[in-house]
């Protein structure tokens, strides 16, 4: 089996927030390092989604040209994923050439096969911008759920999917101004209510699929699939080849998810041997994953897969859709727009990288919202991450190196404790292992977490320190089993915390064949046998304190 792995793409306006990366991009790394340990081939694939009103209002607010605050947006987040470690295959943009080419091939076989209608719609027009206003262009509350700030495509609140002209009192996001009247212009749709079955009977052939998924794909299709419409008056996107449509660009959720296939020609466009549709072509071998946050589930288990089935060519859809809830903020919503929370590239500035991502992915908001605070990633770091994980290791070593001049010792014969310290370690591998196929992030790093704690009660029952002096023989023995445990240990860690699982490889001086393992084989007390040689690591995490707390929940906001 190969694995294609997608997470949403984030949009280019600014630099995302924590929600956002646990919420997709997180997860979707998890799950692809986990595979690549495992020995499967994986291509994980993820960009910018750089159309539609977020870009053009961003760059409107930055004084720049679109197209070059784009740019300037796509280098700054590809470079923060880097850091946060995210091992995307390729990370494109759908501005790119071949997402142009792609886009208006998909609506080219829509349009042959029946699915594309063309309309008179009645649009915002907005005479003091003397513009239509579509999508984020316009605010206004709510028809369904009241939210004062409603935007014209989707409501933040209460997720359900708008057309400008269903907001009350609108007004313009540009000027505020409420001076707007319904003017005609001419529009295309997707005929999904003509693709409803073709959709239904993908859907039911995944049961499968997690309750959340399942149940915004059922509630759209029972509420009845509408016609919706594709394009936009903007000038920022991907123009419409039709007579007629020269001053349109298709709406951005349209041209965003044909970016996965379009990343993917790009990606294959670099090297000789790849094969981009050896990926996106109906294929029994290959394995499609979609990771994304919950509001971008009707447009992947409705929209896009109706879009895919509507070209009647053989296009692969997605086998699994794995949706996250949101991460709040003190019980309040991120939101890169209205700047709230804690943005990734200041999180980086503050703590490195793996505290997030371990913290994130052990509060992940997979069953329900979650909420972020300074408190819980304190207790995450200072309990998990450097008590149990990075002190236990700097204990063993550093004894090893005192009393076995930083050799690994030989002698002592394992016994009982052994045996169970062995039996526990593949009992957590196979959970960690389990939850990690079935999407369960959360439960993994838990799972993960109880692996730490058996060998900090493992070192505590067997005190080496205080054996040595009766028995050195034993307290090498158990030192050496204290030291494969730590090999283990990195293995276990490597898809969730990867930076600090280098670390331990190489103070270990692990060759790369020791270092990559499937989960079943890792446990192996035998592999660093008696006399290799290792280093003591500078303590592999700082602690945060309560001081630091209080001032971070003061720059960021707390309670
Ligand atoms: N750009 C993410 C969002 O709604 C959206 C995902 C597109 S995936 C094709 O923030
Ligand atoms: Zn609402």
């Amino acid at each position: 089996m190969r694995y294609l792995i997608t997470s949403a793409l984030p949009y280019i306006n600014g630099i995302k927030h924590l929600g956002n990366l646990v919420g997709s991009m997180l997860p979707a790394d998890v799950y692809a390092r986990f595979l690549r340990q495992e020995g499967e081939t994986v291509l994980f694939i993820c960009g910018t989604d750089e159309h539609g009103t977020p870009a053009e209002l961003a760059a409107l607010e930055e004084g720049l040209d679109v197209a070059d605050y784009c740019q300037q947006q796509y280098e700054r987040q590809a470079e923060i994923y880097k850091r946060f470690g995210l091992s995307f295959d390729y990370f494109g943009r759908t501005s790119s050439q071949e997402n142009h080419e792609l886009t208006q091939h998909f609506y080219q076989c829509l349009d042959e096969n029946g699915f594309i209608k063309e309309q008179e719609i009645s649009q915002m027009y907005s005479l003091e911008d003397e513009r239509f206003l579509p999508d984020r262009y316009i605010i206004g509350t709510c028809p369904n759920c009241g939210y004062q700030s409603a935007r014209g495509d989707q409501c933040e609140n209460c997720t359900s999917v708008l057309n400008p002209t269903d907001l009350i009192q609108p007004r313009s996001t540009i000027s505020e101004s409420n001076n707007l009247e319904v003017r005609q212009s001419k529009h295309l749709f997707l005929e999904l209510n003509l693709l409803s079955n073709k959709v239904e009977s993908w859907v039911e052939e995944h049961p499968d699929w997690s309750s959340l998924t399942k149940s915004i794909a059922k509630k759209w299709l029972n509420e009845g699939l509408q016609k919706r419409c594709i394009t936009r008056d903007l000038s920022w996107g991907i123009p419409v080849p039709r007579p007629g449509f020269e001053s349109k660009v298709f709406y951005v959720w349209f041209d965003a998810p044909i970016g996965y296939l379009a990343m993917t020609k790009a990606w294959s466009d670099r090297a000789e041997e790849r094969n981009w549709l050896d990926w996106w072509h109906e294929l029994e071998d290959v394995q499609y994953v979609q990771f994304m946050a919950k509001d971008n589930l009707p447009f992947h288990t409705i929209m896009f897969p109706a879009m895919t089935l509507g070209t009647r060519k053989p296009w692969k859809l997605a086998d699994q859709i794995k949706g996250f809830n949101w991460l709040n903020y003190y019980g309040g919503k991120f939101s890169t727009s209205s700047k709230r929370g804690v943005f990734l590239d200041q999180a980086l500035d503050i703590l490195p990288s793996d505290c997030w991502r371990y913290t994130l992915l052990a509060i992940s908001p997979e069953s329900s919202d979650s909420s972020f605070t300074w408190e819980q990633l304190q207790t995450k770091i200072n309990k998990d991450l450097a008590d149990k994980l990075g002190n236990l290791i700097n204990r063993i070593l550093k004894f090893a190196a005192s009393r076995f001049d930083s050799k690994i010792p030989m002698g002592g014969v394992p016994g009982e404790a052994e045996q169970q310290l062995e039996a526990q370690c593949k009992k957590l591998m196979d959970t960690i292992c389990q939850c990690l196929h079935s999407l369960e992030f959360r439960k993994a790093t838990n799972a993960l977490c109880a692996l730490w704690t058996i060998g900090n009660q493992y070192i505590d029952e067997q005190a080496p320190w205080k054996l040595f002096k009766e028995n050195p023989e034993q307290a090498a023995m158990v030192i050496r089993t204290s030291i494969n445990l730590i090999r283990i240990y990195a293995i276990a860690s490597y898809p969730f915390i990867p930076s600090t699982a280098q670390q331990i490889f190489d103070t270990l001086h692990l060759s790369e064949s020791e270092r990559t393992s499937s989960f079943g084989s890792a446990v192996d007390f035998s592999i660093l046998q008696p006399n290799r040689s290792f280093d003591v690591p500078a303590p592999l995490f700082q602690k945060l304190d309560d001081e630091q707390v209080a001032r971070l929940k003061s720059r960021f906001g707390g309670e």
